[in-house]
């Protein structure tokens, strides 16, 4: 077949945010839209987009399809030598990683929106990640985003048409040139690197019980998402758990209108069912796999600053780690800072790097990183270049396992030896765009007057005293490559902080988050809820920033 050029139109809106291009699932669908942001990420690939590979597939949510056979024919016309593609066109964020990784492919596109709800009403996002399995860093999003803003045509194979349901391999002949898609199956090469990394005797013997233990009981969720197919294969085939302990495993392309973002708000149907039944312990995942929540019995709640802490002081009980040893922490600068308690006492470096899991790809490269977190439901390790969703939940069983400890122990001993970071997140969601823009200048400008160093911020009895008040930025120890305006920060004497960020991952309106972290290590206050031992911070902080005069808002939509 031949290839053609096809002139079209500049779309000035095509810049990355935190996680890919995310937007209205219409949007996408607009003459030539998603074929212009395909053919711009490719050709910010320069003189080694001829001849390479790269892997494609996404969560299975609306559009997905249609986005996959639009990137078949447009990587066939511009001289791309193979695809290899998730059956049905699906693969998991952290599957696409590791296939990247596998089989040294040039890097992958990802189909998702994440944890952003999918459908014709919905979002739909494209990502590309890199050689090292990772999402593109910045100097590749931003050269991505240049081209979009000159591009006059894009090239299409529009006669190129291959079935991506069935598991075969296709080379036909672009232009005199060898073209190949390789369509793979979704699960087996993470399966393949979940038991290496993991022991899954001992995860199944805990699950299964022994003489001396009742099965511990799960309860998956994959919130209709991309996690499906790869919770069955590893919790129903591979460790034996029965049918009833696998649920909304089917991926559907609108979620089944759920929310799929592993909250205690979104993920509310886990919750319930895990604080009435019988289970030991419930996880959920999000749209495209990579975010995790992780509850013991009852329901009781592991914060993610908390999961990334308990996880990194007991890394010794996943093989892997044992193996490769720990060679750094690392968290995104919203995250509870109770990791750094643990790297502190076990002698580890650790990093604080902006939101995004982009920013960890360089220190794991550098072999400085191996475990590291956000608080948005997102831990990892460098196993792959993404968070991982089903790999924190095998961890977690990994470290119960090994502790022979229930969830609600292992934290309350965590907390007992360490103190306990109390961390809460508010969003106010699809808030008006310019009065958000408006509430973050005129805090940026409040926080960075000399008279707010060293000022007492007082509410129910509580007075903390301003060390600091900034615009987050870094620099890269790696590459030295800097990134400024990472959130508003006010820094307190005792250790507390407020931080307030606007989304980069939203599709309508600003979602504007305001992150609270408090360190307390009395005993009596340890189990207290996280809610009333951060009130007077949230107050403070609501306050100083005047949200609510700004956004007419009186609460926040989500709290986490
Ligand atoms: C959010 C989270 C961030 C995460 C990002 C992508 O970004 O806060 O921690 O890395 O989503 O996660 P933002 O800019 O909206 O705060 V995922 O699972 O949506 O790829
Ligand atoms: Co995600």
């Amino acid at each position: 077949v031949t290839s053609k050029i096809v002139e079209t139109r500049v779309y000035d809106d095509q810049k990355p945010g935190t996680s890919g291009l995310r937007k209205a699932v219409k949007v996408f669908m607009q003459e030539h839209y998603t074929e212009n942001f395909v053919q711009a990420t490719l050709q910010a690939l320069g003189d080694q987009l001829p001849g390479c590979t790269l892997v494609v597939g996404g969560d299975g949510r609306y559009y997905g399809k249609e986005a996959v056979e639009k990137i078949i024919r447009i990587a066939a016309a511009n001289g791309v030598r193979k695809l290899m593609i998730g059956q049905h066109g699906i693969l998991s964020t952290p599957a696409v990683s590791t296939i990247i990784r596998k089989y040294k492919t040039r890097g992958g596109i990802v189909l998702t929106a994440s944890h952003n709800p999918g459908g014709p009403d919905a979002d739909f996002g494209i990502k590309f990640n890199c050689e090292n399995g990772g999402p593109a860093p910045d100097h590749v999003t931003n050269k991505i985003y240049e081209i979009t803003k000159l591009l006059k045509n894009y090239k299409i194979a529009p006669d190129v048409n291959v079935d991506i349901d069935e598991l075969q391999n296709t080379t036909i002949q672009v232009d005199g040139n060898p073209f190949t898609v390789q369509v793979i199956d979704s699960v087996n090469d993470y399966l393949e690197h979940m038991k290496s990394i993991f022991d899954f005797s001992s995860i199944k013997t805990l699950l299964q019980g022994s003489n001396n233990r009742p099965p511990f009981k799960v309860l998956i969720n994959g919130m209709n998402g991309v996690t499906g197919p790869y919770i069955r294969r590893i919790f129903s085939d591979e460790l034996g758990v029965d049918d009833s302990s696998v649920v909304n495993a089917t991926p559907l392309e609108d979620f089944g209108g759920l929310h799929p973002d592993p909250n205690l708000t979104y993920a509310k149907d886990l919750v319930n069912a895990v604080k009435n039944g019988p289970h030991d312990f419930g996880a959920a995942f999000d749209g495209d796999g990579d975010r995790n929540m992780i509850l013991g019995k009852k329901a009781f709640f592991v914060t993610p600053s908390d999961s990334l802490a308990v996880l990194a002081a007991n890394l010794s009980s996943i093989p892997y780690f044992r193996k490769t040893g720990v060679k750094g922490y690392a968290r995104s600068m919203p995250t509870g800072a109770a990791v750094d308690r643990v790297a502190a006492k076990n002698g580890v470096k650790l990093y604080e790097v902006p939101t995004g899991w982009k920013y960890f790809g360089n220190l794991m490269d550098a072999g400085q990183l191996s475990l590291c977190g956000e608080e948005s439901f997102g831990t990892g390790s460098d196993h792959i270049r993404e968070k991982d969703g089903i790999w924190a939940c095998l961890a977690w069983l990994s470290v119960i396992a090994s502790l022979g400890k229930s969830v609600e122990e292992i934290l309350l001993n965590h907390w007992h030896t360490y103190g306990r970071n109390f961390f809460t997140r508010y969003d106010y969601e699809n808030c008006d765009a310019e009065a958000a823009n408006k509430m973050m200048q005129q805090l940026e400008s409040e926080i960075q007057k000399p008279e707010f160093l060293g000022s007492r911020l007082t509410s129910e009895g509580k007075t903390y005293v301003v060390k600091l008040g900034d615009n987050y930025s870094y620099v890269d120890p790696v590459d030295g490559s800097k990134a400024s305006k990472q959130g508003l920060r006010i820094l307190f004497e005792d250790g507390s902080r407020i931080i307030y960020r606007l989304s980069g991952t939203g599709s309508s309106g600003a979602t504007i988050r305001l992150y609270v972290d408090s360190y307390e290590d009395d005993e009596a206050v340890l189990n207290k809820d996280a809610q009333e031992i951060l009130k007077p911070l949230v107050t403070i902080a609501l306050e100083v920033s005047k949200l609510r005069e700004f956004t007419g808002r009186d609460a926040p939509t989500v709290i986490t």
